[in-house]
C-alpha cells in the first residue's frame, strides 16, 4: 500500500477514517482542512473534491471520498486487521449502517449545525434546528435500539461503523442532548474510548467525545 493521505478537520466524519488508519498501525499522513474557515469551498480543494466535503483519502494513485467508501477500502485492503466481517451478509451490514450514517444522518445532523444552508430566511433557522432535533433525536433511539445487548455495531466484531458511531456521538453532546440517556451508546463510547487508536486520534485532533 501507498502512503495514505487523510484529508480531515478534528471532530468532523473524518475522525472515523483517521481513527482506522490508528487500526491499520501503518504510516500515513495527515492534511488539516479547515472547514469553519472555508477551506473546503475553495477551488483548490474542490479540484480535490468537487463535492466541497471531508474526508477525502489520497491513496498514492487515486482520490477518494466518501466516509463509507474509504473506510471499506482501508478495511478491505487489509483483511488481516478484520475490521469488516468476512461474510457478504455481515459487510453488508457494515453497508448498511454507513450509507445511513454518512450520507443520511449527517445531512440532518447538519439541519442543527447549518440551518443558514437550508433556507435563505434567518427567520426559519430555528424552526429548522428544531425540526432537525426531532428527527436527529429518532435516528439517535433507533442507534441506541440496535445498539442494545451488542458490544459494536455489527455482530460480534469491533468494526469500521465503531468509530462513525463515535463522532455522532460526540455531536450529540455538542447539540446539549443529554447522551447518557442513551445508556447502551454511552456504554459503546467507553469502550471505544479504551483503544488506543481512538485514544491517539482524539489526541491529535485535540477533541472530547463528551463536548
Ligand atoms: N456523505 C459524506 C458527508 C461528508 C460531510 O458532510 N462532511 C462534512 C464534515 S462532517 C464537511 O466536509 N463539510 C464541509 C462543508 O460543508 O463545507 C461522507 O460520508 O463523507
Amino acid at each position: 500500500m501507498n502512503t495514505l493521505k487523510l484529508f480531515y478537520c478534528p471532530g468532523h466524519l473524518s475522525f472515523a477514517p483517521h481513527v482506522i488508519l490508528n487500526e491499520l498501525g501503518s504510516p500515513f499522513e495527515l492534511v488539516h482542512v479547515s472547514i469553519k474557515d472555508g477551506a473546503t469551498q475553495t477551488d483548490d480543494f474542490r479540484r480535490l473534491n468537487a463535492k466541497g466535503k471531508l474526508p477525502v483519502l489520497h491513496t498514492g494513485s487515486e482520490v477518494l471520498t466518501e466516509s463509507s467508501a474509504i473506510l471499506l477500502y482501508l478495511a478491505l485492503s487489509r483483511p488481516e486487521k478484520k475490521l469488516l466481517p468476512d461474510s457478504p451478509l455481515g459487510i453488508a451490514r457494515a453497508v448498511e449502517w454507513m450509507n445511513w450514517l454518512g450520507a443520511v444522518l449527517a445531512g440532518t445532523v447538519g439541519l442543527n449545525f447549518h440551518p443558514s444552508r437550508f433556507t435563505n430566511d434567518p427567520q426559519a433557522h430555528d424552526g429548522i434546528r428544531e425540526k432537525g432535533r426531532e428527527s436527529i433525536l429518532s435516528a439517535y433511539g433507533q442507534i441506541e435500539e440496535k445498539l442494545k445487548g451488542h458490544d459494536w455495531a455489527l455482530e460480534g466484531q469491533y468494526s469500521v461503523v465503531d468509530p462513525m458511531l463515535l463522532i455522532f456521538f460526540k455531536w450529540g453532546n455538542m447539540l446539549k442532548l443529554n447522551m447518557r440517556q442513551f445508556e447502551h451508546w454511552t456504554s459503546h463510547a467507553e469502550r471505544m474510548l479504551q483503544r488506543p487508536a481512538v485514544q491517539a486520534a482524539l489526541q491529535i485532533e485535540n477533541i472530547s467525545v463528551w463536548s
